[in-house]
């Protein structure tokens, strides 16, 4: 059998695209809340924070999502009966800490969770908990400049130390960041940043990756001590790149690129910055703000295992006139061998079993596949069910090529959510009609819709998978 006994099977949410409830329970406003929906939902912001002040009309979606934050024991019990042994979810920051820099957190954004764990563990359903998914308290941007500031750091370490403790015994599986390397390519979502202008963006960049580094660490470091049992991931958002073809040219760009990509990784994983890295900010001017004692932290402290996302592969290639792709922000060149989602991003399920010797070859831990999916437009038929056939294939085409990587390259890996298990707001459209469940959400881009959940063609498959430990795709 090639996946183990006790393989995590289950799918992954978001607290920004799927709680809704943003001014419930004491919670505060977060960087989330106040991103536009539309094409340009990841801009470089530069100046005042001002012109992205909280309108209603505007930020509808992630102001009310699918509204989980009172629908979750529905959403749950849906997750069981598909057997869902985890169940990979975020914490918002501002439930516990409404502006991130209190002394004391908020009892009820605690409790809040506290009854989601609770519930999960009657399941027998292994949460699997980000600490932050691109959040961070619209205070401590304000005030702080984001993760530019090294205060943010001692943040979010009473935010981990705050949620090891009382979650003691009920959450094991803990990422510290999702998709870090996600910073260099949306500063505000990843990090919190608004650039002034005249600002040398990069240095910003890395000054922010530090800190994010650095807290990574001391939070790994927090939950070994409060409970030795705790197991802490780092979360990069992957996807190799292929050279377009075998000039030299282009194959030194895709090593550059895979690097860039892994920079953050490397540090979670290995314990130090790579040279490749210190010799790239050397060239660029660039000093990271490494204070005594942070290398100590970073070398001491590295990560249980890898979790990763997976949507595509990339394509590297020198020249400028290369035809460009989407893809979750990272352009690429096109591969003529592939096909694409409604969305542009290309379909490669051979490119996850790549990636995951490439990521397994080089840190020799074990990995865990927390978000991978079709993002598609759903059409309930006229009894309102979805035969989401597209997405079954999609899936089964990627289980069976991670199941390759493990039966037959000896990948160890830890377990598989795929992303949006329910239908959420999207992360690069801010919109619903962008969709990855098993699960329909009658909910549309303007807000109307009765929130009703009805189980897609793809749950009844899914449950099947389960049941099977992914023999019966
Ligand atoms: C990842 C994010 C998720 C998620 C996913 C799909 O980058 O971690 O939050 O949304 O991409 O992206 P999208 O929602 O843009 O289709």
């Amino acid at each position: 059998m090639p996946f183990r006994k006790d393989f995590l099977w289950g799918g992954a949410t978001a607290a920004n695209q799927c709680e809704g409830g943003y001014n419930l329970g004491g919670r505060g406003l977060a960087n989330v809340d106040v991103v536009p929906h539309g094409v340009d939902r990841f801009p470089i912001i530069t100046g005042e924070l001002k012109h992205l002040a909280f309108d209603e009309a505007h930020f509808y979606p992630a102001k009310e999502a699918i509204d989980m934050y009172h629908h979750w024991r529905e959403d749950l019990a849906l997750f069981a009966e598909m057997g869902f042994k985890t169940y990979r979810m975020s914490l918002a920051w501002t439930r516990i800490f409404p502006n991130g820099d209190e002394e004391e957190p908020n009892e009820e954004g605690l409790k809040f969770y506290e009854d989601i764990f609770k519930a999960c563990k009657e399941y027998g359903i292994e949460p699997l908990v980000t600490i932050t998914h691109f959040d961070c308290p619209i205070h401590l941007i304000e005030e702080y400049g984001g993760w530019r500031n090294r205060k943010v750091v001692d943040f979010y370490a009473r935010l981990a130390q705050t949620i090891f403790t009382r979650y003691k015994g009920l959450v094991k599986y803990w990422l510290t960041f999702n998709e870090i390397n996600m910073l260099l390519h949306a500063p505000f979502m990843g990090a919190g940043i608004v650039f002034e202008p005249g600002e040398d963006h990069d240095a910003v960049l890395y000054r922010a990756a530090h800190h994010e580094l650095l807290a990574s660490a001391i939070a790994t470091k927090i939950a070994h001590e409060i409970d030795p049992d705790n197991q802490i991931g780092c979360m990069l958002a992957a996807g190799e790149f292929y050279p377009y073809d075998c000039k030299p040219e282009n194959v030194l760009e895709a090593q550059r690129l895979n690097r860039e990509n892994l920079f953050f990784i490397d540090v979670q994983s290995r314990g130090k910055y790579p040279n490749y890295a210190l010799k790239e900010l050397e060239r660029k001017n660039i000093i990271l703000p490494i204070e005594d004692g942070d290398l100590e932290i970073l070398a001491e402290n590295t990560v249980d295992f890898i979790s990763f996302s997976y949507y595509s592969s990339r394509v590297a290639r020198v020249q400028d006139e290369a035809e460009l792709s989407a893809g979750n922000i990272f352009e690429s060149a096109t591969n003529p061998y592939l096909k694409s989602s409604e969305w542009g991003w290309q379909i490669d399920p051979k490119g996850l079993r790549i990636t995951m010797n490439s990521v397994y070859d080089r840190y020799q831990k074990p990995l865990f596949v927390v978000e991978n999916g079709l993002g598609a437009i759903d059409q309930p038929n006229a009894d309102g069910f979805v035969e989401d056939d597209y997405r079954i294939s999609y899936m089964a085409d990627h289980i069976a090529e991670m199941k390759k990587a493990v039966e037959l390259d000896g990948v160890e890996l830890l377990g598989y959510t795929s992303w949006g298990c329910i239908d959420l707001v999207s992360a690069g459209t801010g919109e619903m009609s962008k969709r990855y469940g098993f699960i329909y959400v009658d909910r549309d881009d303007m807000g109307n819709g009765t929130l009703a959940r009805t189980p897609k063609k793809s749950f009844h498959w899914y449950k099947q998978v389960i049941a099977s430990n992914g023999e019966d795709l």
